[in-house]
């Protein structure tokens, strides 16, 4: 058995092309490669959709009508601002050969092997009801092995808030660790009903959540925020491959070989760098552990994702702002920074910086940041303050506090900093 593991999508009118040409490409791999199910892990919008001939609604539905017409698909609700509430369901609307199944809370999802000619396109991926899980915990009534497939457990992207209000509304108090045992609860769930009831099939987690220890493309590992579960807890669902969404890095070296995140299949923001792509993760019968199915391969796919070229001009050097060599052959994306002392940070002309990168990259192809390297001193100044990036506000704060600041808590800011201006 073979799945495709994608995510991260983030579909919108914005790139609307470059998400069209590198979603499609992802769908014919997919069905030259024969895969059995895809599977979207969360995010497959941006933002709300609107029907409009801007919309990014049509060419969507086209290129996962065709995906469909080969096999099923297997879609997580993911982050709530992007994957907004109702707004997946229209692919169930959809007239397929295979299903589109939606999951929009923590449900175990069976899949039936296509090839087992099952009648109805609906019996081919159904969620496993809590009736038909206890009958077959007590009765044995149902063998999993008839028509090979697989087990999936999904976990669709939470808002901590919700989170937090359920558990009050328990009469918890919904503080970090009572979220994490909630979390644990399901996931040990899944490892106890998989034994269970899923012999010889692969089980496989599909969730849009944030691992502990997982690190961004620039390095950074995330703390504190979002909802996140531990990789120690997350193994306890005892699956044989986790599909994640959610971070936009595929490159995840403190996770496990078998937990992988897709990561995206595009270059959604100027941050993120490195290849774009999915996971095409196989199945099969290894003599070694008898007559079950295992986790047999895992092949990462790169798709022709437009790169991102970063462009850093040192004006405290002295560097001449206006003088950029196209740093890539072909398509590329641009992110331009700068670097200023604090007293001379509004020198640079953007409205020029912009026609340039506009004639070198094509509109709204390019990003353009300031960084204002401060000037060491004993104490901060109200001029120096005034006008400087978060990031340059923190560094300032570290000198006059003489304390040290590492790169970590500066990217931190930097990402505090983007947040506030999307
Ligand atoms: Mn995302």
């Amino acid at each position: 058995m073979k799945i495709a593991h994608l995510s991260d999508i983030h579909a919108c009118s914005r790139g609307i092309d470059e998400v069209c040409k590198v979603f499609d490409y992802a769908v014919d791999v997919c069905i030259a490669r024969e895969i059995d199910v895809m599977v979207i892990a969360g995010d497959l919008w941006d933002r709300t959709i609107d029907v409009t001939d801007k919309s990014a609604l049509y060419p969507i539905m086209r290129i996962m009508q065709k995906a469909a017409s080969r096999f099923p698909i297997l879609l997580v609700y993911g982050t709530l601002s992007h994957d907004q509430p109702g707004s997946l369901d229209v692919f169930v609307e959809m007239d397929t050969k295979y299903p589109v199944y939606v999951s929009n809370g923590a449900e175990i999802v069976r899949y039936v092997s296509k090839k087992a000619e099952v009648e109805g396109k609906g019996s081919v991926m159904y969620r496993l009801s809590d009736e038909t899980i206890g009958r077959v915990l007590t009765e044995e009534g149902l063998s999993m092995e008839d028509g090979g497939g697989c087990l999936f457990y999904t976990m669709p992207g939470v808002k901590k808030s919700s989170v937090v209000r359920e558990l009050i509304e328990r009469g918890m108090s919904g503080n970090d660790s009572e979220i994490g045992d909630f979390l644990r609860s399901i996931v040990r769930a899944y490892g106890v009903i998989g034994e269970e009831i899923g012999h010889g099939i692969p089980k496989i987690f599909v969730g849009h959540i944030t691992v502990a220890g997982s690190s961004l493309g620039n390095g950074q590992v995330l703390i504190g925020a979002d909802v996140e579960i531990s990789k120690g807890d997350l193994l306890m669902a005892k699956a044989d491959y986790y599909a994640l969404g959610h971070i936009h890095n595929h490159e995840q070296p403190a996770l496990p070989e078998n937990m992988k995140y897709c990561g995206g299949l595009w270059h959604t923001d100027f941050g993120s760098i490195g290849e774009k792509g999915f996971w095409l993760v196989e199945f099969g019968r290894k003599a070694d552990v008898g007559s079950a199915d295992v986790l047999a391969r895992v092949e990462w796919i790169r798709v022709p994702a437009v790169p991102v070229v970063t462009h850093d001009v040192m004006l405290i050097n002295g560097e001449n702002p206006y003088h950029l060599e196209k740093a890539c052959e072909g398509e590329a994306k641009a992110r331009y920074r700068y670097y200023v002392n604090p007293s001379d940070n509004r020198v640079i002309d953007k409205a020029r910086v912009m026609a340039l990168l506009v004639k070198m990259y094509g509109e709204h192809r390019h990003k353009i940041e300031r960084h204002v390297v401060p000037v060491e001193r004993s104490r901060v100044d109200d001029h120096d303050w005034h006008g400087a990036c978060l990031r340059d506000k923190v560094k300032m704060w570290g000198v006059a506090m003489e304390r040290d600041v590492s790169e970590g808590v500066l990217e931190k800011a930097d990402a505090v900093e983007q947040e506030i201006e999307l």
